[in-house]
């Protein structure tokens, strides 16, 4: 492929989430999360490890600022942790939680980063969880209001807001188990994953009715299904996992409604759910953006149940693999765009809010950490997205995932994200070789060939 090249104004960011990388799990009068519980379970998280320190950003955060700055990125996403600024998850807010994301977004705007914030990334209140959680219609006004406080609180100075980072989330939680709080009902699972949205909706009515200056939008994963053959049973499987992942969230937010088949088949399954009289209506509230988070794809099969697809483990022949197991398929964002763009009529900005991979690259005699399977990953990613953007595809931004290794949920520590690693034990931050590279890539607006 030729080079790629991106405008001075094509955001280049990176990204990382509250849960993940902060620690601090119970300073300065922060409640627990529902991912504090959930780590704190034996059995729950690899090798029992937990978030209570991760990389200690909650203490760090100047030198991962200056970190940033040193890469040059345009722009951060980050997360706010809701148990953080209200402890009891609503009502009583906690002047200090507040007061350590105002010093982070002042630190960033020093740096001349422009902060992006999301108010969902799945760190939920243990407190309301013990209320019912997100499967009870109280949440939808549990997260409007938590998003008015944020949006009085640093709407003057945030540019872009995300309410909800991949809902699919709460399928893993709820209904599957595997993720936080670790129940396996699915009705439950799909009607929290609807009051999300209109969660969402809600969110966004208080946007528009706030001070607050940027834009608001939602982000959500795609991972498009490739039916394993041309059998119609392949292709019934693909669809179905297309449903189940991420058009469950696309069809009510850009058409209006969900999938009457889909509907249909959750209701035969025993995993129907509630939809209320103007819920539609509230989802469907336009947006600023869509954030779309692309890592790779799925290939479908009929006998596949579909609880399995987040793991991605379907091999097929010809196809190219990470060493860490994942199908490098760098297409896939340019399909994401185009399903947004082409299917959905998505006609606000796109941004890739998250794009990266993991591995276990450590540091080389030289004493440098050459993850140069990262800077090939990224700049297959960087390439299909500058196709997209010369097709005509409004894609403003990409934020690489992450800026430094950190908590990965489930996985625990096993998998390092970042193109800055960080020492465990000393908690120190390394740049690695991506990082040099994605810093040329910010300053020159293309990307060089790959190593
Ligand atoms: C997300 C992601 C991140 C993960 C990343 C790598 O939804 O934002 O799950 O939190 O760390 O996707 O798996």
């Amino acid at each position: 492929m030729r080079t790629a090249r991106f405008p001075n104004d094509f955001v280049f960011g990176t990204a990382t989430s509250a849960f993940q990388i902060e620690g601090g799990w119970d300073a300065d009068g922060k409640g627990p999360s529902i991912w504090d519980t959930f780590s704190h379970t034996p059995g729950k998280i690899w090798q029992g490890q937990h978030a209570d320190v991760a990389c200690d950003h909650y203490h760090r955060y100047r030198d991962d600022v200056a970190l940033m700055e040193s890469i040059g990125v345009d722009a951060y996403r980050f997360s706010i942790s809701w148990p953080r600024v209200l402890p009891e998850g609503a009502g009583r807010l906690n002047p200090a939680g507040i007061a350590f994301y105002d010093r982070l977004v002042d630190e960033l705007l020093a740096a001349g980063i422009a902060p992006s914030a999301t108010l969902f990334h799945w760190d939920y209140p243990q407190v309301l969880e013990d209320r019912g959680g997100w499967p009870v219609r109280d949440s939808i006004e549990w997260f409007a209001d938590y998003a008015a406080v944020m949006f009085d609180a640093l709407g003057d100075r945030v540019a872009q807001w995300s309410t909800l980072n991949e809902p699919i989330a709460l399928w893993v939680g709820y209904g599957l188990g595997a993720f936080a709080p670790g129940s396996s009902d699915r009705a439950a699972a799909h009607q929290a994953m609807h009051h999300a949205l209109v969660g969402h909706g809600r969110a966004v009515e208080a946007f528009r009715a706030s001070n607050a200056a940027g834009d608001i939008g939602v982000v959500v994963d795609v991972w498009k299904r490739h039916p394993a053959t041309e059998s119609p049973e392949d292709a019934a499987a693909a669809l179905r996992g297309e449903q189940d992942g991420f058009r469950f969230f696309f069809d009510p937010l850009f058409r209006g409604g969900y999938d009457p088949d889909m509907l249909a088949r959750f209701t035969c399954e025993g995993s129907g759910f509630r939809i209320t009289d103007g819920d539609l209506a509230t989802i469907a509230q336009p947006v600023d953006f869509l954030g779309l988070n692309v890592y790779s794809r799925v290939i479908a099969r009929a006998e596949h149940t579909g609880d399995e697809w987040w793991t991605a483990t379907e091999r097929h022949p010809g196809g190219n693999y990470l060493a860490n197991g994942m199908e490098f398929y760098p297409r896939a964002v340019y399909d994401a765009i185009r399903i947004a763009t082409d299917e959905y009529g998505v006609d606000v900005p796109i941004y890739i809010t998250e794009n990266g991979m993991s591995d276990t690259v450590e540091r080389a005699d030289g004493g440098t950490i050459d993850d140069d399977e990262r800077v090939r990953y990224v700049s297959g990613f960087l390439e299909w997205i500058a196709r997209a953007r010369d097709e005509g595809a409004d894609v403003r931004g990409y934020y690489l995932w992450s800026l430094m290794d950190n908590f990965e949920w489930a996985a625990g520590y096993s998998q390092r994200f970042g193109m800055v690693h960080v020492d465990w034990e000393t908690l120190e931050r390394t740049p690695k070789r991506s990082a040099e590279w994605y810093r040329e890539v910010i300053r020159s607006r293309s990307v060089p060939s790959p190593v």
